[in-house]
């Protein structure tokens, strides 16, 4: 069987200083839950963020279906995550050339790169998508998060395609924090942050694709490092005492697998 290693140590080996960070504060805060906040107004985004922002060590944003988006919005979200001690993702998923996503992450009306900690890349367009990151990141020290799988019924991001993206993390782990996954696979070494959507108690899926897993299930059968859970938790109506059951639940999941 495998040997886990503890947060605190994989903090010591990560390659990307965001990674080092999230470690970090997963084992300060003895939290492994990211709450994906797909809100469309912005102050219920920010009401949501202060009132769990105790309970997680990442909120994840599409900052893109926010109606009323504004750099305000940005300027409250970074001030509750640092009260909180939590770093902001954005799942933006980039997946075109070097020069068209440097743009799409300085530029526009996002701006991406001035605040998020970590931002997500699909792999189609070939590794030299990440040289479009660097000029930026080598400032900031935010991480790249890989997409070796998907959540959702019939994803094409499985088999050889998942071994090319993890192998492109490797090439690159100075940039690369970590990937997206469902599993942690033999070749994804320690340095590297495995974070899995596709998380809730009391659903195997919805009607678009979504497919659902446990927290005890993917972090203590399937070995990933951080659940991310979406409307299982900004849907409940206690949402507050819901991560805390989330939070609970990963976290406990990751105290077995060490034994
Ligand atoms: P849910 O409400 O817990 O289903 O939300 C899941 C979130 O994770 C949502 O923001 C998706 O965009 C995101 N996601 C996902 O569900 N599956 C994936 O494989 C990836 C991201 Br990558």
């Amino acid at each position: 069987a495998k040997k886990y290693l503890t947060y605190e140590e994989r903090a010591k080996l990560a390659t990307n200083p965001t990674a080092s960070k999230l470690f970090n504060i997963m084992a300060t805060k003895k939290t492994n839950l990211a709450v994906a906040v797909d809100l469309t107004r912005k102050q219920e985004v920010l009401n949501l963020a202060d009132s769990i922002g105790s309970e997680i060590c990442v909120l994840k944003t599409h900052v893109d279906i926010i109606d009323d988006y504004d750099q305000d919005f940005v300027h409250q979200l970074e001030q509750i995550a640092s009260k909180h001690n939590f770093l902001i993702f954005e799942d933006r998923k980039f997946a075109d050339i070097g020069n068209t996503v440097k743009y799409q992450f300085e530029s526009g009306v996002y701006h991406i790169s001035k605040w998020a900690h970590m931002v997500t890349i699909h792999g189609v367009a070939g590794p030299a998508i990440i040289d479009g990151f660097r000029d930026s990141i080598k400032q900031t020290g935010a991480g790249l998060l890989l997409l070796a799988q998907m959540s959702s019924k019939g994803s094409l991001c499985v088999g050889e395609y998942t071994n090319q993206m993890i192998e492109m993390g490797k090439q690159n782990s100075d940039a690369v924090m970590g990937f997206i996954c469902q599993e942690r696979l033999e070749s994804m070494s320690d340095n590297f942050v495995l974070m899995t959507p596709g998380i809730q108690f009391n659903s195997k899926g919805d009607s678009m694709g979504q497919q659902y897993n446990t927290p005890d299930y993917v972090v203590k059968e399937k070995g990933t490092d951080v659940i991310i859970v979406g409307r299982g938790i900004y849907q409940n109506s206690e949402p507050k005492s819901e991560a805390i059951k989330y939070k609970q639940a990963a976290w406990a999941a990751y105290e077995s697998r060490l034994n």
